[in-house]
């Protein structure tokens, strides 16, 4: 190093995914010149995954856009903020007053939760657009949890988390932790943590249409056919009642419904589900009375059940499994967390506790979940003329024309707009279609505290990540635009502007870091606004520049539930109604379908990192994995170029022939897709890829929740060159005798 030089630290939890590593970024003449796992978080304990680098990548990146910039017939055109936040206010309250409140839409993505000042913010701003036409990639994700939470606990965000590092026995479906770093489940190196739990003679089994990356640190791995785990659940718990070995243990005295499940299960033997499953009678069986015997024993589900045609029962029968062996709420368990700002006991206002059903999507009638309505519905309401038809979306932090399905469709429907505006930093394949984009700064721009992931960590943590460059040259974070255009909604006559602008300045001196501070104080561990506790403030968490550990999750039924019982409700009156569409099923399997289902890789992260060429050199990822037996009838070859096609799109792409998918299934990775024109993403643009929602349907849903069916949408494959190629293996071997 130069003899000037100056180097620093700087201590921060990374925002990209779930597991909230702690990273350590040594700057050098502040520049970044190294990002590491940070060995003293108490949390991740040095853990980190690849993608960290693209902390850095996207700070640097040329593509990234700083200023509000207009869309006209010559291209993009630079605008000031304050004529941006004008003429958006300007739009949205015309379309409002043409045709109704509704007509203005809104669909928030994924980076949402991984930004303090969004999730603080933005309910403000969406609550004062008074529509119904709310949207989020919550319902092509984790709705089925929520809905579950509410139904069984009482509040959405009450959500069992397994717990990893005292559990013996360990039960996985549709989860790829090894790659996602794990969902739902916040606990940094997920592998490391699989591992250990059998290196302390416990078990973990694996159920995945896919031979995955988890699959090779597990015990065993079981192929099961995509959207069937529904029978799978019903049976283990068919065997657990058979066999009796239910045993609600100190759950008994607060847990009501338990002969309705007991009844509901019996018509589910292993014999009966095998067929549809693909999964051996005798290995239910086995893996039933292993799960309700072990000692302390968790189910799990995630991306694989969640979104499919069963994903609520399908929770919720993941909860019930829990609770019937007494695994609920106990060590080794699933447990709640009890977090520092605790989302369970906020205002209304900033995280309800949930709702269901209130109102229902104009088209086709799907129901509200806690304000919001189904993504699947976008596309349809802003394209069906009628009272309330959408004619202006706001789209914040995400990308739905890749991340919903028949992205094609809403590529239409955004064309279609009479104005939208875009909270993005990107013009990517969602963004290009608004008027006007207004990009918020970046995550080492701003300070962050994860009032989300907290709420899902496998111990009680926190930490303050502090901002690492100061924004220069005018910019805003995502909380200003909000706070900005939430104002200008609100200031409607003389008296409601004078209102909103004492409102915001108001909310503007308490920031996210004031509110997080307040939540902080009157948490768990806080002053409770008593002057003389030296209880958890902002301040000191500040201090704890790794952050603070409140140690492994304990037990907290009955007192944390929120049902108006205080009972546990086992079988909740919706998801009992929905087994009806679950016995149909079971009627009406079909041989020889090619059923296909997503897939992600390390180096990705849903639709929005691959501008990072760091992690996107090399090999294409997005290929379709397929089974030598489908190729062979296919007369297709590994490498070879196939189109795949379903009720609503086709994709042409190449094929990697492979075991380690099963028979009857094809996998291609979302996030995709970077072809379409008019894109400002020259790195994404050059490694482009095709998009799976272009072939997933949005007719295909979970019908309680409205979530999207991503696993298991019929295709065909079929070759559209005959590019003679070479497996990786006789590539190998030829090599190899060179
Ligand atoms: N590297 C990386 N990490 C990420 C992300 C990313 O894009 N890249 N995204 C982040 C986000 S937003 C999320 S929500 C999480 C998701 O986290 P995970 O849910 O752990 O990740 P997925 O890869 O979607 O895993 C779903 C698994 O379900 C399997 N599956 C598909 N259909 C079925 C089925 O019908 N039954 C069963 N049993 N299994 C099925 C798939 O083969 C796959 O292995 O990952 C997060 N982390
Ligand atoms: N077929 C299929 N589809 C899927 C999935 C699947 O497994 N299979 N997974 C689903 C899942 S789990 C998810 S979470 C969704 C994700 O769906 P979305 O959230 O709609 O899409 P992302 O790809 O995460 O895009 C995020 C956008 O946010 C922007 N962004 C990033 N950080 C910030 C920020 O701090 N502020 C603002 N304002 N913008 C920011 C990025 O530039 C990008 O445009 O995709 C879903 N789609
Ligand atoms: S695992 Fe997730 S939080 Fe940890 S470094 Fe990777 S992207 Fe960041
Ligand atoms: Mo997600």
């Amino acid at each position: 190093m130069e003899k000037n030089s100056k180097e620093h630290k700087h201590y921060r939890t990374c925002n990209l995914c779930e597991a909230m590593c702690g990273v350590e970024i040594t700057l050098t003449d502040n520049k970044i010149t190294s990002i590491r796992g940070d060995k003293d978080d108490p949390f991740s304990q040095g853990h980190i995954c690849p993608k960290a680098v693209a902390l850095q990548d996207l700070y640097n990146d040329k593509d990234r856009l700083k200023h509000p910039v207009r869309r006209t017939q010559n291209g993009w055109q630079r605008i000031g903020w304050d004529e941006a936040f004008d003429e958006v206010a300007k739009h949205l309250k015309s379309v409002q007053s043409h045709y109704g409140n509704s007509a203005v839409g809104v669909y928030i993505g994924n980076p949402t939760v991984h930004n303090y000042g969004s999730m603080l913010f933005g309910p403000l701003f969406f609550a004062s657009l008074h529509t119904r036409n709310r949207f989020s990639s919550t319902s092509v994700d984790q709705l089925t949890h929520h809905l579950v939470g509410y139904f069984m606990f009482g509040h959405q965000f009450l959500l069992p988390v397994p717990d990893l590092e005292r559990t013996e026995f360990m039960l996985i479906l549709g989860a790829n932790p090894a790659v996602s770093n794990g969902s739902m489940l916040t606990a940094p190196d997920m592998a490391g943590k699989l591992k250990a739990i059998r290196g302390r003679g416990g078990r973990v089994i694996l159920i995945d249409p896919r031979r995955t990356e988890t699959a090779r640190v597990v015990d065993e791995h079981i192929f099961i056919r995509p959207g069937t785990d529904v029978f799978l659940l019903l049976a283990f718990l068919h065997v657990i009642f058979a066999e009796n070995l239910a045993n609600l243990d100190r759950l008994a005295s607060f847990t009501d419904g338990l002969n309705t499940i007991k009844q509901l299960v019996k018509d589910f033997s292993p014999e009966k589900v095998t067929s549809i499953t693909g999964v051996a009678a005798t290995k239910i069986e086995e893996l039933a009375k292993a799960f309700a015997q072990a000692k302390a024993a968790v189910c799990y589900g995630r991306m694989g059940v969640s979104t499919q045609e069963f994903g609520a029962v399908c929770q919720w029968l993941i909860n019930v499994l829990n609770i019937v062996t007494g695994n609920l709420d106990r060590v080794g368990g699933a447990l709640f967390t009890l977090p520092a700002f605790d989302p369970v006991d906020a205002p209304e206002f900033l995280a309800p506790k949930g709702s269901y059903g209130r109102f229902y999507s104009r088209v086709r009638k799907l129901p509200e979940f806690a304000g919001e309505l189904p993504s699947v519905a976008m596309a349809e309401e802003i394209l069906t003329p009628g009272k309330n038809q959408i004619k202006a979306l706001v789209t914040s932090a995400g990308n739905p024309v890749l991340s919903t399905p028949n992205g094609q469709q809403l590529d239409k429907a955004f064309a279609s707009l009479e104005f939208m505006v875009s909270i993005d930093f990107y013009i990517n394949e969602t963004t290009r279609h608004a008027n006007i984009i207004l990009p918020p700064t970046s995550s080492l721009e701003h300070d962050n505290y994860d009032v989300g992931f907290n709420l899902l960590a496998i111990k009680n943590v926190a930490k303050y990540s502090p901002t690492l460059f100061e924004p220069t040259d005018d910019r805003r974070h995502d909380w200003q635009i909000f706070l900005e255009l939430q104002t200008r909604m609100e200031s409607k006559g003389l008296l409601s502007k004078t209102v909103a602008s004492i409102k915001k300045e108001v909310m503007n001196r308490l920031g996210p870091a004031g509110m997080l501070d307040l939540g902080l104080r009157v948490g768990p561990y806080g002053t409770k606004l008593n002057p003389l506790s030296n209880g958890l403030t902002l301040h000191k968490l500040k201090e704890s520049t790794h952050g603070i550990s409140f140690g492994h999750l304990e037990p907290s039924l009955p007192k944390r539930l929120r049902t108006a019982s205080k009972c546990i409700k086992l079988a909740p009156e919706v998801l009992v109604q929905d087994l009806a569409r679950v016995k149909e099923k079971l009627l009406s399997k079909k041989d020889d379908e090619l059923l296909l289902i997503g897939r992600r890789h390390l180096s990705s992260n849903n639709s929005w990192l691959h501008n990072s060429l760091r992690l996107v050199k090399g090999r294409s990822k997005c290929v379709l994995l397929i089974n030598p037996v489908d190729a062979l009838k296919r007369q297709v070859v590994d490498g070879q170029t196939v189109a795949v096609s379903s009720r609503v799109g086709r994709i042409e792409l190449s094929i990697e022939i492979s075991d380690e998918i099963m028979p009857g299934v094809v996998s291609i990775p979302h996030g995709w897709g970077h072809n379409r024109p008019n894109l400002q993403l020259s790195v994404a643009q050059e490694h482009a890829g095709v998009s799976l929602n272009d072939l997933t349907d949005e007719l295909a849903i979970d019908a309680v929740s409205g979530s999207a069916a991503f696993s298991g949408v019929l295709v065909e494959v079929k070759a559209v060159s005959h590019k003679v190629s070479y497996s990786r293996d006789l590539v190998e071997s030829l090599k190899a005798s060179d």
